[in-house]
């Protein structure tokens, strides 16, 4: 059985020793920023800080229970480190969650009686993928309608100095494709702006923005429903960053990861629907003709990332549970939480990379490379030109496409010790020869691209050459002491008085 809600998780953390209760009363607005960073210091100066992902690095998961100004508890730092990530997903290693993918992806067309047999609870198990609606849900404890409605109720974060106000950092943002009617489920950060209006920064190339965009061609004075779901249970709540392909249903891969399937019920005043489990659900509409500024907010770049004009979300109605927790993340210099979700869905999403490109034997995204600056990626070397074939799959595949470097490297280096990635991957180039620019869609928050959206990224090729390839040198070995002088040494170890 998955968590049934967040607060099942919360629970779970709490005896993992893996959160910590403050009693104490902290401001929402820049002090919870503060407390958060201040255990992030403490956990970097950790010896291990090199090789990443450190997995202690952010410190405990927080319950503020009197934020300043809310009746309601905030939850931050919940995905906040490996462990945690582990604890997440219900297993003792990520590897597991990858392994019931490849489970699925090397399913063979079964031979004979005993192989139909071994079949049977995997398939079973495609039927917990599958959201299934409920009537009622504990997010409906509460209803506020219209006039009622307040976001100050909640102690919504003001994270940095700069920032344009206070922001919804963990939503579940939901909408359907107006064409297809097929959901979508995206986190995109709402600055409020007032107690019943916020932003909606879905980013030009991500799903939310594509719905917008197909309605407002059909009927550019109309609008779109628009629900927000904040703290589910953590599968369903990290559904909202998976990087799948549009029209693909997100809360169908949450069912698949908590192994039971997400139960959504219908919302009060629109008809989408969202889970029902949720700590609180925000419903309400986008005008299609109408942008506001939004930002500057400070972002995972570690930078602030400037105004810019978006989409505005208005609030009809908020469903709540009798008592709220409310879910949020603060981004800043890496690595932050967000990081370690991202490494998580690294792990998961590796198989699935594996299947259209099995060249590929791992990636690793450092995280001051902060998902979309750097990706290191290791493959099984056939054929002359392969790592260039590889660079141009990774920049063609979903949101793969905003990496603004990306090093190729040969099987046999260790992509998450980024000492041995700089030290190989530097050793193996000719600059001039194996480094390959392209032009194309950059990350929004890439603030250095010659323009927002569009710019220019770069592949190294930090693979040996070959003679097919015009290397016309030997190339040489690696040195390793031999096994048998290692055996000898271990054996006068002692003798030597070191
Ligand atoms: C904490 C956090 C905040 C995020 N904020 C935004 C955001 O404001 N806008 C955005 O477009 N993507 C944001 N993302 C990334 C998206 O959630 C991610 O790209 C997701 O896959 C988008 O869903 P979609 O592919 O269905 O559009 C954020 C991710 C995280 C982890
Ligand atoms: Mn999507």
């Amino acid at each position: 059985m998955g968590y049934a809600d967040l607060r099942e998780f919360v629970r779970r953390l709490e005896k993992e020793g893996e959160l910590r209760r403050v009693k104490a009363e902290v401001d929402p607005v820049l002090e919870i920023t503060e407390v958060v960073q201040r255990l992030r210091q403490l956990a970097m100066e950790a010896p291990s800080g090199h090789i990443a992902p450190n997995p202690n690095a952010l410190g405990p998961a927080l319950l503020f229970e009197k934020p300043k100004g809310s009746r309601y508890p905030l939850l931050i730092n919940a995905f906040g480190s490996v462990r945690r990530m582990e604890i997440a997903f219900e297993v003792e290693d990520l590897g597991q969650v990858a392994a019931r993918i490849r489970g699925f992806l090397d399913m063979q067309t079964p031979q004979g009686l005993l192989d139909k047999l071994k079949m049977l609870p995997k398939l079973a198990e495609l039927g917990s993928f599958l959201p299934k609606q409920v009537k009622d849900g504990p997010c409906k404890e509460v209803v506020h309608q219209r006039g009622d409605v307040n976001l100050f109720d909640f102690p919504i974060l003001k994270c940095w100095p700069q920032d344009g106000g206070r922001f919804i950092t963990f939503p579940l943002v939901f909408t359907k494709n107006p064409e297809t009617g097929k959901r979508n489920v995206g986190m995109y950060r709402m600055q409020v702006y007032d107690e019943r209006t916020t932003g909606m920064h879905w980013q030009t190339q991500k799903h939310g923005a594509e719905h917008f965009r197909r309605a407002r061609a059909a009927n550019p004075e109309g609008r779109i429903p628009v629900s927000v779901a904040i703290g589910s249970d953590p599968a369903t709540t990290l559904g909202g960053i998976l990087p799948v392909p549009p029209d693909l249903d997100e809360m169908m891969f949450s069912g698949f990861l908590r192994r039971d399937p997400v139960e959504l019920v219908k919302c009060e005043t629109n008809d989408l629907e969202v889970p029902a489990n949720a700590e609180i659900v925000l419903e309400g509409y986008v005008n299609l003709n109408e942008m506001r500024t939004e930002g500057p907010f400070g972002d995972h770049t570690g930078f602030y990332s400037l105004e810019g004009e978006f989409p505005v979300f208005h609030v009809e109605c908020v469903t709540h549970r009798k008592d709220p927790i409310y879910l949020a993340t603060v981004v800043g210099r890496p690595p932050q939480e967000d990081f370690f979700m991202g490494y998580a869905i690294e792990r998961v999403f590796l198989p699935l990379m594996k299947m259209t490109h099995p060249e590929i034997v791992d990636v690793s995204l450092p995280a001051e490379g902060i998902v979309h600056n750097l990706m290191v990626v290791a493959i099984r070397k056939s054929f002359p030109g392969h790592a260039r074939k590889v660079m141009n799959a990774i920049w063609s595949l979903g949101q793969a496409m905003f990496t603004k470097v990306i090093v190729v490297v040969d099987h046999d280096v260790k992509v998450h010790d980024y000492r041995e990635v700089v030290w190989k991957a530097l050793c193996a180039i000719d600059p001039q020869r194996d480094v390959q620019f392209t032009l194309g869609p950059v990350d929004t928050l890439d603030h250095a691209a010659r323009m927002q959206d569009f710019g220019s990224k770069m592949g190294i090729d930090a693979t040996r050459k070959w003679a097919t390839e015009g290397f016309a040198r030997p190339w040489p070995d690696e040195m390793l002491v031999d096994e048998k002088t290692k055996t000898r040494v271990e054996a006068m170890w002692k003798t030597l008085g070191i």
